[in-house]
This record gives structure tokens, sequence and C-alpha cells, in this order.
């Protein structure tokens, strides 16, 4: 009889292993689980009350805000204020990081940055959205509160990162630099169970996933590599909500892009929130995570919270073959 393992025993658990954990960073991530499951049942529920829609506000991207999201993001800050262990959040949803109060004189050791709710455009249609989270070690003092510093860390330095997708069921994906484990929303206990232990992407698969519309707004290179995907007859899929994009290739192996085109230059995706946390669960399951210029992902050094960054990530064979294409088509390429 298989016994079901919880998120949090198997933190936990994991926390017994590494003799300098101390606890913070697993109530952390507890917090994180209990915000998502807060936030799935209103996902879940959407459509039933009057959570669905937008506000005719925009968010610090400029663009328009769901109901939900505003929801998803509330609730985080809510969790996370109070957990003790986090400084401050950053958010898709907030021009400005949000500091958080010491609690008994302390302030916390980690600092949080989300897309409270990935693809929001596809809420009120009932596609699949995410949560996407990444944590960070302060690098200021821990009796001041947190600044801006704490949050434009280079991905190498997460030590957390991870996402939640909301789709046909609710699976919260994670990894603390030790491989990535996936954990199944059980809704008749209320508990994430492990479901996906140690996940590896595949080598290769038979996926390719981007915006075709925007083909010929991309570069030569990726027009040129996207062409080969279509010999190959790889086949495209494209959800519009990177983490149900990312989740996809995570199982089943390819390639995601989000390319630079001449309405995003410096590439759509946000690093600190969207690409660091999802690069930095594809590398750890095993994958590679570049921008255009073929930097690794990981490495690029954040100037300014809601900075944008080009991605290509997925299986570590077809990222090699699309950086042949860009050294052939694009030979001055920086990471060439
Ligand atoms: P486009 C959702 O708004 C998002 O930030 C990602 O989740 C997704 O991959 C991308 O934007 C979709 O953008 O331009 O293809 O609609």
């Amino acid at each position: 009889m298989y016994r079901i393992e919880t998120l949090d025993e198997f933190i936990i658990k994991r926390q017994k292993n590494f003799s300098t954990a101390t606890g913070e960073l697993t109530g952390l991530l507890r917090d994180i689980g209990l915000a998502a499951k807060i936030v799935n049942r209103e996902v879940n529920k959407a459509g039933l009350i009057n959570i669905l829609g937008k506000f005719d506000k925009e968010n610090a991207s400029g663009e328009q805000v769901a109901k939900l999201d505003i929801y998803a993001n509330d609730k985080l800050i809510d969790f996370l204020k109070t957990s003790g262990e986090c400084a401050g959040l950053a958010s898709e949803e907030l021009e400005d990081f949000v500091p958080f109060p010491p609690r008994n004189g302390k302030y916390g050791k980690y600092v949080v940055l989300v897309d409270p709710l990935d693809g929001s455009s596809n809420i009120d249609v009932n596609v699949s959205v995410g949560t996407i989270f990444g944590i960070y070690r302060r690098i200021g003092k821990e009796d001041e509160p947190a600044s801006l510093d704490d949050f434009l860390q280079k991905g190498t330095e997460l030590v957390a990162a991870g996402y939640v997708i909301y789709g046909t069921s609710t699976i919260l994906v994670y990894s603390t630099g030790n491989g990535v484990n996936g954990f199944t929303l059980d809704p008749s206990i209320g508990e994430f169970c492990l479901s996906h232990r140690d996940i590896k992407i595949p080598q290769e698969g038979p996926y390719y996933s981007v915006n075709q519309g925007y083909y010929l707004k991309f570069d030569l290179e990726m027009r040129r590599y996207i062409d080969y995907c279509s010999d190959l007859n790889l086949r495209l899929r494209y959800i519009g909500t990177m983490v149900a994009d990312i989740h996809r290739i995570l199982f089943q192996g390819g390639v995601f892009m989000y390319p630079n085109t001449r309405k995003y230059p410096q590439g759509k995706l946000r690093l600190l929130y969207e690409c660091n946390p999802l690069s930095y669960i594809v590398e750890q399951s095993g994958g590679k995570a570049i921008n255009t210029r073929l930097e690794r992902i990981l490495e690029l050094s954040p100037e300014e919270l809601h900075q944008r960054s080009s991605v290509i990530m997925g299986s570590p064979k077809m990222i090699d073959e699309m950086k042949e294409f860009v050294l052939r088509y694009a030979p001055d390429t920086v990471g060439g």
C-alpha cells in the first residue's frame, strides 16, 4: 500500500538532510504552499462568483490586470507577510517591492519574487494559469528592512524556486537546488502530495513552443530555427501561459521560446519573476535556459524589478541545436 507523502512532510524531511537548514526556508515554502491552496480554491470557482473579468487598471508592465491576479497577489502578501521568514515581496502586479515589518524585532532572512497569476489572460476562457515564485536569501542586514538590492540578484543566487499550475489538476513543482519534485493537490484532504519525484527533463522531445503569430517579427536566426523545428515535424504547442508551456516540456521534452521582437526588443517575459524561477527549475531538472544572445539566463545581472529578457529553455540537446542556428545566422552573438 503506497503511503502518500505530503508537501509539508517532504519539506521537513529534506530539511533534516541539511545541517545548515534552520527551518526558515522550510516555513517559507510551507506558507507558499498554503497560499497556493487558497488561490487554487478561487481559480477553480472563479466562474461561479464575480471574480472573473478585468479591472480597469494596468500592472507595472503595462498589462491590464484581471481580478484574480489581484486576489492571488493579495493572498501571497497576506501569507508571506506573517510568515516571519520573509522580509519583503516583489510582484508582477506591483510597481515597487513591499517591505514586511519585523517580527519580534527581527526581519525575515529571505525575500520572495512572484508572478501571482501567470497567463491571467487565459482565466476567462478556463485555460490553465499558474503562480511562479523565486526565493533569495537577503544580502542586506537582518536588523534592517528589505531593500531593492535584496531583490536584484542573479538567478544563480536563488535558494529555491518553483511554480503552481492550476490545470486539470493543481500541481506545485519546486526545487531548493537538489533536484525538482512535483506535488499534486488532493482536494479531498487539502494537501499537496508527492506525485512526481526527482523530475528529469528529456534530452530532447517532440514539442516546440512559440507564438508563431510573431514569426515575421523574430530575428532571422530564430526564424531559421523555427523553420527547422517545423521541418522536423515537431509539434507546435503554445498555450500563452508560460508555466503550462514549460510544464509540458519539463515532462515530455521540447523547447520553449519567447524571442525579442520589435514590440519587445528585450523580450516580453520578465527576468526576475518569470524567466529566472522557471530557468532554475529547468536547469535543476537537467535542461538549459538561455537568451537569444546565448547568455545563460541565471547569470544575467538584474538592473530593475520588471526587467524583460528573451528566453529559450528546455531539453539540453535541443537548446544546443538552437545555439548552432544562432551562431550560423548571427555570428556576432554575445554568448557564442
Ligand atoms: P503572448 C502571459 O501573459 C505571459 O506573461 C506568459 O505566461 C506567456 O508565455 C506570454 O506572456 C504570452 O505572451 O505575447 O504570446 O500572448
